[in-house]
């Protein structure tokens, strides 16, 4: 299958789960209204895309498919309330997301920064509900909620904001994106594993199958950034969905900005062919990793 193939399987998936989040008289709430107008907004869904790829790959039943669709539309709303928040005018201060005004270009800051608090909020109360019902999945639920925090995203955010405008080094730059990008990346190539297995705690870690899963995240959370600071100053704001030359603008530290644009390349081409790697691994131990080749892929060329 092509990747426009994958995308279109997972839309069809996830639109649903997401459309029944909010319900009723829930949805004349003007923050639920911002909320939607961004979830719905035409993001590329692809940790969801992800979380689809994992559990089919480690053969996931019917009953468990749906488990792993409420963790995707979790880790998508926890997803897009970084968005919302990131293009604040206090963060990245964007107007252009998904090829539509910013969240609080059209509903106003206070009701933006609420939108973004209520998805994650709402994640989180998913996340409990799921594991009060089945208590097998009270690891995965914490996993999500962590990789969403201090140790993940608001870890990486947080280096972030604070390099503005100072010099730092590849390998920060590296803790950064590994974890303002990666950590959700992690979540979404490995949850769906921990939900099939029912894994709690250390076992959880410690199996081969997981420990792969978790290497390929790696690179490809590396692939996605490092494509990222590339388009950035090589693309179009007509293509991309968002404002390009931001990095620059906010002096900001980046693949493109500390290793060159052809290093940046090289870097990519490199963390593909790793990404690569780990499927083969996976590959030997008889998982059908045809769907990541395909998606690897994509994460190499994509312009949007
Ligand atoms: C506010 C805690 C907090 C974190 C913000 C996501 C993020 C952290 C910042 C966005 C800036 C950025 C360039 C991040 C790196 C790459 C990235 C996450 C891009 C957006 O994800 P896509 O391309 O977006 O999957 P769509 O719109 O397709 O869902």
């Amino acid at each position: 299958m092509t990747i426009e193939g994958f995308a279109s399987e997972t839309a069809k998936w996830l639109e649903p789960e997401l459309g029944s989040v909010f319900t009723g008289k829930q949805l004349d709430d003007i923050t639920v209204k911002a909320a939607l107008y961004s979830l719905n907004a035409g993001g590329k869904r692809i940790r969801p895309l992800m979380m689809r790829l994992t559990a089919l790959m480690t053969g996931c039943g019917e009953e468990k498919m749906a488990d792993v669709l409420y963790y995707a539309a979790t880790l998508e709303m926890i997803h897009t309330y970084s968005l919302i928040h990131d293009d604040l005018p206090a963060m990245d201060n964007d107007d252009l997301r998904r090829g539509k005004p910013t969240c609080h270009k059209v509903y106003g800051e206070g009701i933006a920064t609420l939108a973004g608090d209520l998805l994650l909020n709402t994640a989180c109360e998913r996340l409990f509900k799921i594991a009060i019902a089945k208590p097998e999945y009270l690891y995965a639920s914490y996993f999500m909620c962590r990789n969403a925090g201090l140790e993940g995203m608001v870890g990486g955010q947080s280096i972030d904001l604070d390099s503005e405008g100072k010099t730092i080094d590849l390998e920060l730059l590296y803790e950064l994106q590994r974890k303002k990008t990666g950590a959700l990346i992690e979540s979404a190539v490995v949850t769906p594993y921990y939900l099939i297995k029912e894994l709690n705690g250390e076992q959880a870690k410690e199996d081969k199958t997981a420990c792969l899963l978790k290497k390929l995240s790696e690179h490809i959370g590396l692939s996605f950034q490092i494509r990222d600071d590339i388009l950035d100053v090589e693309s179009d704001p007509s293509v991309l969905g968002k404002n390009t030359g931001k990095d620059e603008r906010d002096s900001k530290a980046t693949f493109v900005t500390l290793l060159g644009e052809q290093g940046a390349k090289d870097r990519l081409s490199e963390e593909i062919a790793s990404a690569k790697a780990v499927l083969s691994e996976l590959g030997k131990m008889g998982y059908d990793t045809d769907g990541y080749n395909v998606l690897v892929d994509y994460l190499e060329k994509r312009d949007s």
